[in-house]
């Protein structure tokens, strides 16, 4: 396929957003924005809920590819995350296939198998394949994410990576993030990557820098092209003096979704 030029960023006012809206223009992309909120500094972004049918319609016309951030990032009730994550998803793809979009790029998460037990020194890194094993109803939505992809994949040809994204955020800030750090500069490389590569159908891959303390397997990202840059170990010492290791048989020591096993950040709203 081309290379895509035109993207629809959805949730674009959101923490990954709002990086990703600095750092792929470089790449050559022209994007345009949606988020349920104004976006801003960008009066031209479309506000609009992923409930909104005929606005997602009008929002997809015409782009090459989706990269699809919005949604409640955090748990929350099952309604809620129903209402964004999974209906909104769902609502999102039937416009995609109606208007002919031919690949989208979703938000997975390290939560979609947050129960996974994280690796040991000297054990197999966990690979992509593994069983999914939600920790949260918010883990369980992105579960349903990258199934209803695998779907439209086989159903209607339309092509998706889902991106199960460790932690996206300037700096890690916790010791578990020295494991998950997707550093922005890297998340921009993945993007550009899941969006030039040829031929996805529907791929997994999850989305790290290059960690020494990595838990997961980078071979899919790195077979799309993906060449991280970034090592959270320059963060480490610090980290490590200041908030030392999750006690030893902690949520944040065993499972790769951390304290989100046990006590997951709510949604504010
Ligand atoms: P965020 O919470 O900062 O941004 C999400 C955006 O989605 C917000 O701007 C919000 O207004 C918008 N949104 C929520 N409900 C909506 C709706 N019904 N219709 C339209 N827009 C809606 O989250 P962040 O950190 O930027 O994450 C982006 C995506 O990546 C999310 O899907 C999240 O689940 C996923 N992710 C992020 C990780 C990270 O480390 N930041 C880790 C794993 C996954
Ligand atoms: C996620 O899925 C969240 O959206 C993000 O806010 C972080 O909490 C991240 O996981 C994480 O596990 O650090």
């Amino acid at each position: 396929m081309p290379a895509p030029r035109t993207l629809l960023l959805t949730g674009a006012a959101g923490g990954v957003g709002t990086l990703m809206r600095e750092l792929l223009p470089p790449y050559g992309y022209e994007l345009r924005l949606l988020d349920v909120v104004p976006v801003p500094g960008a009066p031209d972004a479309i506000v609009a809920d992923l409930a909104d049918r005929a606005a997602l319609r009008e929002a997809v016309r015409g782009v090459d590819a989706i990269v699809h951030l919005a949604g409640i990032s955090l748990e929350s009730t099952f309604d809620k995350i129903m209402a964004a994550n999974i209906a909104g998803t769902y609502n999102l793809y039937e416009a995609a296939r109606e208007e002919g979009v031919r690949r989208v790029v979703l938000a997975s998460s390290n939560h979609a198998v947050g129960f996974t037990r994280r690796p040991r020194e000297g054990e197999p890194l966990v690979p992509v394949d593994t069983p999914h094993r939600p920790d949260t109803f918010y883990g369980l939505s992105k579960c349903f994410g990258e199934d209803l992809a695998q779907l439209y994949w086989d159903l209607h040809g339309l092509e998706t990576v889902s991106v199960r994204i460790g932690s996206c955020f300037p700096e890690p800030t916790s010791v578990r993030m020295l494991s998950m750090w997707l550093s922005p500069a890297d998340c921009a490389r993945l993007l550009h990557a899941t969006l030039t590569a040829e031929d996805v159908a529907h791929t997994i891959v999850y989305g790290s820098s290059a960690n020494t303390r990595a838990w997961w397997d980078l071979s899919t990202a790195r077979a799309l092209g993906f060449a991280p840059e970034d090592d959270s170990e320059v963060y480490a010492e610090k980290l490590v003096a200041d908030k030392g290791h999750p006690p030893e048989g902690s949520a944040d020591d065993l499972y790769l979704g951390g304290h989100f096993c046990v006590n997951p950040p709510r949604w504010p709203h």
